[in-house]
């Protein structure tokens, strides 16, 4: 590519003067892609420049995600294809194109916020690359986010030449309550293993399938074997003949069937620390939202699986699942005051509340925004290893972190106990801000990226694998950059450089999407299972007068229903959708808006965001005077009530929109999507994945506005003339769901990659132990200095959750 783009450039000096100068000419000094290519399209429409066209300076254009233009130079970072780099830069006056390295790259972009005299030599840089060798990594965009079955087929061939002893220790690794599992002492080669096994085999034949372990162990040909191979005589001769294949010629699906039937996992750690989490009452509150019910949901559906499992693999073991949190002595309402909780829909889950501390080792009282709880995380993980242990009676078999302070505090807590660690972003806080590590220094006081980034960049890579709700999370689309990638490279002026932050074809990486409680949200058809006794109710929620948490009161009950809902901050995009639908009549006349986001009154809430976003749907109300055609409500929290309330607009023929700036998942659109209601969302994140456009919703572009009011325009029109249309998008969208997104699966592929992770990890040298001492060093250094420095906000108002 680059080749070609300098040959071009060489032999077409004069065009190229001309765009670069038009370029210059702007005055801005960091150009993103869509205006490269504006910029582009607006020289080329003159005849003269009209031959740029098609050629390679236009495709390279088309592949620069931003650009940095200063002091007659121009920087472009390229993205050719999913994840792929490349640098260059073009002198304006000489046209001189020349490719340049990721430093120098950052080291011009940072200057656009630190204007310095001369080259900081000695900045500090982060460069994770001289780690990776000798470590397998893949090379197929396809297989970016499949990173278990490459691990699987990569190492299982060459693993039995060098690591095959450890299998046997493998096998005696296991307990549970002191209890021995698999294997005992008494063997001590894999000659005496394959033996004991044969002979095991051919006594078990005899047997009858459902013969249970406890009916014929003491009848063993070999006493080596303890339980754990299989609740019957079947299940333990397969197993047996797994092991023995195993050891003949490892083959990948063998060898992960083994391992998904090996007793590994009992007890369980998940670590979701800011709050409020809780089971009702909180959504809807700051900071809380689809990340609360990801994790209860998970955890009913992984207690489900664990128990099968277990009883399986022939134990008599009862799994334990603790979700710890912080607690919050203030906590209103809520229950997020209780130490132990038991989860609803469980027989043995809870979650377990610890307090944040202050350094003197005072209890914090209140509720305290994510983006300001760093300096207790450090505290926090001692105090929750400590109690976790007393309630599991021993340590977890995995932990599992959640957003990037759960993450840190998974990554501290399983390096010290040496239990695998997962780690589950739900959204990374850097690719929803623009420039959020550039302009670090802007945003510190309210969001302190300095703190979650460095958090980011630990935990990512002391993680054993990592579970992605989409693609795109991990590495985005053709055109945009996937979450993960973004930490690749990038600048934090003045603190340090990120040259080899995350490298997105590692295969820690893995695609498990989570699914909507299948007794909560399911399909408007379903009328036995529906909550009619709601309606009353419902229809007062959205057809009651103004006030009392509600505003707008909707003329025509006889329009169908545009329904949001979601947190009302800024990201959210909530006030954006009441602007398209206030500028489009036709829109107006089709359907009625119904919003519940947020807070109605300003003054109720202690988050930042949410008090200005929520002035801020007032003024539109006012101004385009939208009363009594958009209704707006406070946020619901109870889950059973929303979703018939999903279902009720589905009687009505309405839609759900999700108009967010960027969605990582999108938990709404999946709860939508089964009630059968057509889905409008965004098209920047992972709703693009979860969406077939036109088949089961619709993308629409929140930077579009117009034009997406007028595709849901054109929808109720076209459902107004063909009555089939509706029908068709509903069950297209309860169809996608079914296939793609359900809770069981997601428990048997978490629980399969969690025994696959910790055996790679035991049998080979896959727990990075250099990358992890280079990271201790990084949070020794850098995140600690950075946690120290915040200063903790003042007590803020906790909102009354009535
Ligand atoms: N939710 C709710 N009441 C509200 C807003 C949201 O119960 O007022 C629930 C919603 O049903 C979904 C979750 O909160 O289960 C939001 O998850 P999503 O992934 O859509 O967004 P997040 O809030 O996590 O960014
Ligand atoms: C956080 C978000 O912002 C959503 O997009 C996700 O759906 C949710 O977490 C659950 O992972």
């Amino acid at each position: 590519m680059f080749d070609e783009l300098k040959a071009y450039v060489e032999q077409h000096r004069h065009l190229v003067y001309q765009w670069l100068k038009h370029l210059l000419s702007l005055e801005k000094s960091h150009l993103l892609r869509t205006e490269l290519i504006d910029g582009f399209d607006e020289v080329t429409g003159s005849e003269s420049m009209h031959e740029l066209r098609g050629t390679p300076l236009h495709d390279m254009l088309v592949d620069a995600q931003e650009a940095v233009a200063r002091e007659g130079w121009l920087y472009l970072a390229i993205r050719p294809a999913i994840a792929e780099w490349h640098y260059l830069r073009l002198q304006v006056d000489s046209v001189i194109c020349e490719e340049i390295g990721v430093r120098e790259f950052l080291q011009f972009k940072e200057r656009l916020v630190e204007p310095r005299e001369e080259e900081d030599q000695w900045a500090l840089e982060l460069d994770l690359s001289p780690f990776e060798r000798g470590f397998p990594r893949m090379k197929e965009v396809s297989s970016i986010g499949h990173g278990v079955e490459f691990l699987n087929r990569q190492l299982s061939f060459s693993l039995f030449k060098e690591h095959r002893e450890r299998l046997l220790d493998f096998l005696k690794l296991h307990q549970y309550s002191g209890v021995q599992l698999m294997l005992n002492q008494q063997v001590s080669s894999l000659e005496q293993l394959q033996k004991a096994v044969r002979q095991t085999r051919r006594f078990l034949k005899w047997e009858h399938d459902d013969a249970e372990w406890a009916d014929f162990v003491d009848r063993l040909p070999v006493k080596v074997f303890e339980p754990g191979w299989g609740r019957t005589a079947k299940q333990v001769h397969e197993m047996m003949g797994l092991l023995l294949e195993i050891l003949e010629s490892p083959a990948p699906d063998t060898l992960a069937e083994f391992l998904s039937r090996v007793p590994m996992v009992s007890r369980l750690a998940i670590l979701s620390p800011h709050g409020y989490f809780g089971q009702s009452g909180v959504l809807g509150l700051p900071d809380t939202g689809g990340q609360v019910v990801y994790i209860l949901d998970q955890v009913r559906a992984l207690e489900k699986q664990m128990r099968h499992d277990l009883h399986e693999q022939g134990l008599d073991v009862e799994p334990r699942i603790l979700v710890i949190t912080r607690l919050i002595p203030e906590a209103g309402d809520t229950t997020c005051d209780q130490r132990l909780e038991p989860i609803i829909g469980t027989e043995n889950a809870a979650i377990l509340r610890v307090p944040f501390r202050t350094s003197n080792g005072e209890i914090v009282q209140e509720w305290i925004s994510r983006f300001d709880i760093w300096p207790y995380l450090e505290r926090f993980a001692t105090d929750a290893g400590r109690e976790m242990a007393s309630e599991f009676g021993g340590k977890p078999d995995l932990i599992i972190g959640n957003y990037s302070d759960g993450n840190l505090v998974a990554s501290l807590l399983s390096r010290r106990l040496g239990v695998t660690q997962c780690n589950i972003a739900h959204a990374l806080e850097k690719t929803k801000y623009l420039y959020s590590a550039l302009h670090w220094r802007e945003h510190e006081e309210n969001y302190h990226f300095s703190c979650q980034f460095t958090a980011d960049l630990i935990a990512m890579n002391t993680a054993d694998f990592i579970i992605t709700s989409t693609f795109q999370e991990i590495a985005g689309t053709e055109e945009g950059t996937g979450q993960y990638e973004s930490y690749h490279a990038f600048p934090m002026p003045g603190l340090y450089r990120v040259l080899s932050g995350v490298n997105v074809f590692d295969p820690r990486f893995n695609i498990v999407s989570p699914g909507a409680d299948e007794d909560v949200y399911f399909p408007y058809t379903e009328k036995k299972r529906r909550l009619t006794r709601l309606h009353d109710e419902i229809e007062t929620l959205i057809y009651g007068e103004s006030g009392n948490g509600a505003r707008g009161e909707l003329a025509d009950r006889d329009k169908p229903i545009i329904f949001a809902m979601a947190r009302l901050d800024r990201i959210k995009n909530v006030p954006g959708l009441v602007e398209w639908y206030a500028r489009n009549e036709d829109l107006q006349k089709e359907a009625n808006l119904f919003l519940v986001s947020g807070n109605v009154d300003p003054g109720h809430t202690p988050d930042r965001e949410q008090g200005d976003e929520s002035r801020h749907m007032h003024r539109l109300f006012d101004e385009f005077e939208l009363d009594d055609r958009v209704r707006w409500v406070n946020a619901m929290s109870d889950k059973n009530f929303n979703g018939e309330l999903y279902r009720y607009v589905a009687d009505r023929r309405g839609v759900f929109v999700q108009p967010a700036r960027f969605e990582a998942f999108g938990l709404t659109v999946i709860e939508a999507m089964t009630s059968g209601l057509p889905v409008f969302a965004t098209c920047y994140g992972g709703p693009l994945e979860i969406i077939e456009h036109g088949h089961s919703g619709f993308h629409i572009d929140p930077n579009h506005g117009e034009a997406s009011s007028h595709l849901m325009a054109d929808f109720f029109r076209k459902c107004r003339e063909e009555p089939g249309h509706w029908d068709t998008l509903s069950k297209g969208a309860i169809k996608r769901v079914e296939e793609a997104y359900t809770w069981s699966l997601y428990a048997s592929k978490m629980l399969s990659f969690a025994r696959i992770y910790g055996f790679w990890k035991y049998i080979t040298h896959l727990e990075h132990e250099e990358t992890c001492r280079y990271l201790e060093m990084f949070y020794g250094l850098m995140y600690r200095r950075l946690a120290e420095q915040i200063e903790p906000h003042p007590p803020e108002e906790v909102p009354d959750t009535a």
